[in-house]
C-alpha cells in the first residue's frame, strides 16, 4: 500500500516525454558481481523500473550490449575513462559514480554498498523526473557512521515509540517473519544508513541474553538481512552482563575474570556474526549499571570492551548521556546541562581507538530547543559522534507535525570555534577537524509496526528520510530534502509540493510557538512527555528544576558569575555570547538566564508579551496547517490524507491546551496583563 511504501513509491511516470526517454534508455542490464548487496541493488533496480515504466529490463551476459551496467569499480573499470577512475579513487569507500556515456548508464562505486547507493541515486532522479542524458554524478558520504538506534524491547514495546509495536520483537520473542525487517533495511539503504543497533539502550533483564546462544542464531539472521543492504548490526548491552548472565559477583572492568568473560563473549558473537559492528553502552545513566559502582571511570569501562573487540575490528559506542537524575537544586554545580562535559571532558585521550563517544545534540535531552552540547568537539583525542532523535519524544510524538530537518541543520551548522572559526559541528562529527579514526551521526529511530505506515503520522516519514539524506550530505537544505521526499512520497504535483513544503518547513517553529518558550524546555507531562505540565518536573526529584519561574521572572541562570557556570563549557566567543544576557540570542535566553517578566528581548517585546504572542500565534498556525492540508484533499489518496487530517485535529487540541496553560500560568505568576487583552484566565 502507499503508506507502507514510504518514499519508495516508484509510481508510474506520468510525464510522457520523460517516460519515453527512460523507456528507451533502460532496457537491458548487466550486473557485475553477486555479493548480497549487489543482488539487492539489481532487485531494487529491476522492480522499480518495472513499476515506474511498465517494462521488464532484460539481463545481458556482456557489458557491451547492456544499456545499464552496475558493479564494483574493480569489476567494470574497462568501461570507465581514466578520469572517472581517478575521481572515484579519490573518494571514500562508499563513494559512487552514476554516469551516462553514449546512451549507456554506468553505476559503479568503491564497494558493493556504494553500487547500491548509486542505484538509489538513479531511482531518486527518475522519481523526480530528471533527465538522464549526460549524467555525471560523483558522490560520497560526508559522515563515516550513519546510524540508527532502535529502542525496541523484546516484549514488543518500543521505548519512546509512537508508531506502534516493534517490527523486530513480539511477545518476548524475535519475530519469525522478517519481511518487514527486510523492507526496513531497503528504506534505510535508500538514504544511505550504514549501521543499526536493534535493541533499546536500556537493556533490561532478558535482552541481556541477546549476546548468548539463546538469541545469537536468530540475531545472525537479522544481521544477514541488514548486510545485504550495506548495514552493519550492533547490539546494546547491559554493562553488568557477567553478573546477570553468568552470576558472577562483579562487573568491575579492571577485574581479570570480568575482562576474560567479555573476551570470550565477544569471540562467541563473532563466531555467529563475522562482521558484527559492536556494542552500544548506556552505563551509569538513569539507573543502568556502569563502572561507577566499582569506583572506575568511563574510560575503564569502555576500554575493557574495546580491548576485547580489537582482534575483530568491533567498536564500542559509549553514550555520554550520563547525569545524576536525582538532583539537588540547592547545589547548582549539579546542573544537568553540565553533566556530560563534566564527566567526559577530563577523560580525553584515555579511550582506545575503537571507542566512539555518542553525545546527544544538546546538553539536556532532545528538547524542542536547546543549545548545542559543548562536549562535541571538546575532546580532540577521542572519537565522537552526535546523537539526534528522529522519534519525536519531546516534539509532538508523531501526533503533532514537526519536521526536524531545520533543527538538525542549525545544530550541524553551529560554529563551536573550538579550533577557530569554521569548527562547525558538521565538520567535527565528519572527523575533519580532529581527525578521528571513527565518527559520524546516530539517531533514535521513529518507526514501528502496528500500522502499515511505519511512523504513525505519515508526515513523520519525512524525518526518517531527511535524517538519512542530511547525514549523507549536510550541505543539502531542509527545503531540498523536503521537496525530494514530497515528490517521491506523493507524486510530482506542484500544489502538493508547495503547500506541504511550507507546512513542513514551518512546523518546528509552530511547535515551539505553542510549547515551552525561549529555550526553557521541559514543561511536559512527566513520564509521557506529551502535553503541557508546567511544574510537572519543576519540583520533582527526577531531573528537577528547569524553569525557576517565580513572581519576578523565569529562566535558569547558567552564567559563570551567578549561575551554574554551564556557559564556561563553551569556547569563546560562544561562552561570552551565552553568558552575557545582552548578547544571548532570544530563542535560548531562558536556557541561560533568569530574567524579569518585563525584560525586553531583542525582538523588542517583553518576555511576558512574547510568551502570550507566540502562544496565540502557534495555535492559529495549527489552524492554518489544517486548512492547508484540507486544500490537498483531492491530490492525496484517502488513506494517507485521513491519517494526517486526524493527527492535525489532535494537534489542534494539544496546541490549545498548551496555549491556555502556558498563558494562564505566566499571567498568574507575573500579574502582567496581555497588551491585546486576549482571553487568559
Ligand atoms: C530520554 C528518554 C528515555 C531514554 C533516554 C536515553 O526519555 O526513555 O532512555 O533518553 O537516551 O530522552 O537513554
Amino acid at each position: 500500500s502507499k503508506k507502507y511504501n514510504m518514499w519508495l513509491q516508484y509510481q508510474p511516470i506520468l510525464n510522457t516525454t520523460c517516460k519515453k526517454h527512460y523507456q528507451k534508455m533502460l532496457t537491458t542490464l548487466y550486473v557485475n558481481g553477486n555479493a548480497p548487496t549487489i543482488q539487492s541493488a539489481e532487485q531494487e533496480l529491476t522492480d522499480a523500473i518495472f513499476t515506474m515504466l511498465g517494462q521488464r529490463i532484460t539481463s545481458k551476459s556482456d557489458m557491451d550490449h547492456a544499456t545499464i551496467v552496475i558493479g564494483n569499480i574493480e569489476e567494470i573499470s574497462s568501461l570507465l575513462s581514466n578520469d572517472h577512475i581517478a575521481r572515484l579513487a579519490e573518494m571514500n569507500e562508499e563513494g559512487y559514480l552514476v554516469i551516462e556515456n553514449q546512451g549507456k548508464i554506468i553505476i559503479s562505486g568503491n564497494s558493493d554498498a556504494a553500487v547500491l547507493y548509486g542505484v538509489h541515486h538513479l531511482l531518486r532522479n527518475m522519481q523526480l523526473e530528471q533527465d538522464l542524458i549526460s549524467l555525471a554524478v560523483f558522490e560520497q558520504p560526508k559522515n563515516q557512521f550513519r546510524m540508527l538506534n532502535q529502542w525496541d524491547n523484546l516484549n514488543g514495546s518500543v521505548e519512546r515509540g509512537y508508531s506502534g509495536k516493534s517490527i523486530f520483537y513480539q511477545n518476548g520473542k524475535i519475530v519469525k517473519d522478517k519481511t518487514r525487517i527486510k523492507d526496513y533495511a531497503r528504506y534505510l539503504s535508500s538514504v544511505g544508513i550504514n549501521a543499526i543497533s536493534i535493541n533499546n539502550v536500556n537493556v533490561w533483564e532478558e535482552e541481556s541474553y541477546f549476546i548468548t546462544k539463546k538469541y545469537l542464531p536468530e540475531i545472525r539472521e537479522i544481521a544477514d538481512i541488514f548486510r545485504a543492504y550495506g548495514i552493519t548490526l550492533y547490539l546494546s548491552i547491559n554493562f553488568a552482563s557477567p553478573m546477570t548472565i553468568d552470576g558472577m559477583s562483579t562487573a568491575d572492568p579492571l577485574n581479570q575474570s570480568v575482562q576474560n568473560w567479555w573476551k570470550d563473549k565477544i569471540a562467541e558473537i563473532y563466531h555467529y556474526i563475522p562482521d558484527f559492528g559492536g556494542f552500544i553502552v548506556k552505563a551509569d545513566s538513569e539507573n543502568r549499571p556502569g563502572p561507577f559502582t566499582y569506583n572506575r571511570d568511563h574510560a575503564d569501562g569502555a576500554n575493557m570492551l574495546a580491548k576485547a573487540f580489537e582482534p575483530y575490528g568491533g567498536k564500542v559506542i559509549w553514550r555520554c548521556f550520563v547525569y545524576n537524575h536525582l538532583q539537588d537544586w540547592r547545589d547548582r554545580t549539579t546542573d544537568r546541562a553540565r553533566a556530560a562535559y563534566d564527566h567526559f571532558k577530563p577523560l580525553d585521550g584515555k579511550f582506545h581507538e575503537n571507542v566512539i563517544l555518542q553525545i546527544k545534540n544538546g546538553p539536556m535531552d532532545f528538547q524542542v530547543r536547546e543549545g548545542v552540547s559543548p562536549l562535541i568537539g571538546a575532546m580532540p583525542n577521542t572519537n565522537q559522534m552526535i546523537e539526534f532523535q528522529v522519534a519525536q519524544e519531546y516534539t509532538g510524538q508523531q501526533i503533532d507535525l514537526c519536521y526536524l530537518l531545520p533543527q538538525w541543520k542549525q545544530i550541524l551548522q553551529f560554529d563551536t570555534y573550538i579550533k577557530g572559526a569554521g569548527t562547525t559541528i558538521a565538520e567535527i562529527v565528519a572527523g575533519t577537524i580532529h581527525t578521528y579514526k571513527y565518527s559520524g551521526i546516530a539517531a533514535v529511530s521513529n518507526i514501528g509496526g502496528d500500522d502499515e505506515n511505519w511512523t504513525g503520522n505519515t508526515l513523520a516519514q519525512a524525518n526518517l528520510y531527511g535524517y538519512g539524506r542530511l547525514i549523507w550530505n549536510p550541505d543539502l537544505s531542509a527545503e531540498e530534502i523536503a521537496q525530494e521526499w514530497i515528490v517521491q512520497t506523493f507524486g510530482n504535483k506542484k500544489e502538493v509540493s508547495n503547500t506541504l513544503g511550507e507546512m513542513l518547513l514551518n512546523s518546528w517553529e509552530i511547535y515551539e510557538n505553542y510549547t515551552a518558550p525561549l529555550g526553557v524546555g521541559w514543561m511536559v507531562t512527566p513520564g509521557v512527555h506529551y502535553g503541557p505540565n508546567i511544574d510537572g518536573y519543576e519540583y520533582s526529584k527526577w531531573g528537577g528544576t528547569y524553569h525557576f519561574a517565580d513572581r519576578d521572572g523565569v529562566g535558569v541562570d547558567r552564567t559563570k558569575e551567578t549561575g551554574t557556570g554551564f556557559t564556561t563549557q563553551y569556547a569563546e566567543p560562544n561562552q561570552n555570547l551565552y553568558n552575557d544576557v545582552s548578547k544571548c540570542p532570544d530563542e535560548l535566553l531562558l536556557f541561560f538566564h533568569h530574567v524579569p517578566y518585563k525584560y525586553t528581548l531583542k525582538n523588542s517585546k517583553t518576555i511576558i508579551q512574547h510568551i502570550y504572542d507566540t502562544h496565540f500565534k502557534g495555535f492559529e498556525q495549527v489552524e492554518d496547517l489544517i486548512k492547508k492540508w484540507d486544500s490537498l484533499a483531492d491530490l492525496i489518496d484517502e488513506e494517507r490524507f485521513k491519517n494526517v487530517q486526524n493527527r492535525l485535529k489532535q494537534q489542534k487540541n494539544n496546541a490549545r491546551e498548551w496555549r491556555d496553560q502556558i498563558n494562564t500560568y505566566f499571567y498568574r505568576k507575573s500579574g502582567v496583563a496581555d497588551k491585546q487583552n486576549r482571553a487568559i484566565y
